[in-house]
């Protein structure tokens, strides 16, 4: 029984550190397999392209529609518990966020969490603000080596999905984009591969990849991804 405030507020500490240790403790010894993190930070977070910082670094853009779990992702692939903001309420990363990871192997980049996309409910000014600003990021930032678009395993491609892929070949040419197929674990395993399946064909050519931020399956095999589209040269 705690006998004042900070004996509450420790024995508060202590119950969380047990939950955040139980939390990470199943994913690791469950699904989660990849490199170690040696280092990962915050850097910026921008409401304009103009205001990021320069670019100095070879950068991961992870784009997909509101509430689809990009900042889940980023904070697995970091292996950070909440390092990203996340919500259960569309529309929580409302600028470009900017963080920065190393690995244990030497693996260094700048991952950039971009807003979702699709959020029928924010209002319109901001809709149309923010189209031109994914759009104008990923035309323009010099260093942006690779995209990680985000559909949900169980919805696949739609119309805003193709638009953004067909944008960004037309700005960039051949570029290294990856398809996470996210919330794997809320599709039974006996239909996961048919519905990549389907994801693979509505999407030719573009590497996709079934993860879950819930588990970490998958984030071995996305850095691999990652690490192929950092070394491109692909330049704008
Ligand atoms: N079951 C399951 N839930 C997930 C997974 N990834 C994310 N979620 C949940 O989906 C919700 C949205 O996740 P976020 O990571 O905030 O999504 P986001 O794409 O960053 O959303 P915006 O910033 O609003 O665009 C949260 O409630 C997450 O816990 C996953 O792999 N499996
Ligand atoms: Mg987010």
């Amino acid at each position: 029984m705690a006998r004042n405030i900070t004996d509450a507020k420790s024995s508060l500490r202590c119950v969380l550190c047990a939950a955040y240790d139980g939390v990470t403790m199943t994913r690791l010894l469950a699904k989660e397999t990849g490199p170690r993190v040696v280092d990962a930070r915050f850097v910026a977070g921008a409401p304009t392209v103009a205001s990021l910082p320069p670019a100095e670094l070879s950068e991961i853009a992870f784009a997909g529609r509101s509430n689809v779990g990009k900042s889940s992702l980023l904070n697995v692939l970091m292996q950070r518990k909440s390092l990203a903001r996340t919500s259960q309420t569309p529309g929580c990363t409302r600028q470009l966020n900017v963080f920065y990871l190393r690995t244990a192997e030497g693996f260094a980049c700048h991952f950039v969490d971009l807003p979702g996309y699709g959020y029928a409910k924010r209002s319109k000014a901001e809709r149309v603000e923010w189209g031109p600003m994914i759009e104008g990021y990923l035309a323009q930032r010099t260093m942006l080596r690779g995209l990680v678009l985000l559909v949900d395993l169980r919805r696949g491609i739609e119309e805003e999905e193709r638009a953004l892929v067909e944008f960004v070949h037309h700005a960039r040419g051949a570029f290294p984009i990856t398809v996470a197929a996210t919330k794997m674990d809320k599709v039974p395993s006996s239909a996961r591969l048919a519905a990549l399946r389907a994801i693979r064909n509505d999407l030719p050519g573009v590497q996709v990849l079934g993860v879950s931020a819930v588990t970490g399956e998958g984030r071995a095999e996305f850095f691999l991804a990652l690490e192929k589209s950092e070394k491109s040269e692909n330049l704008t």
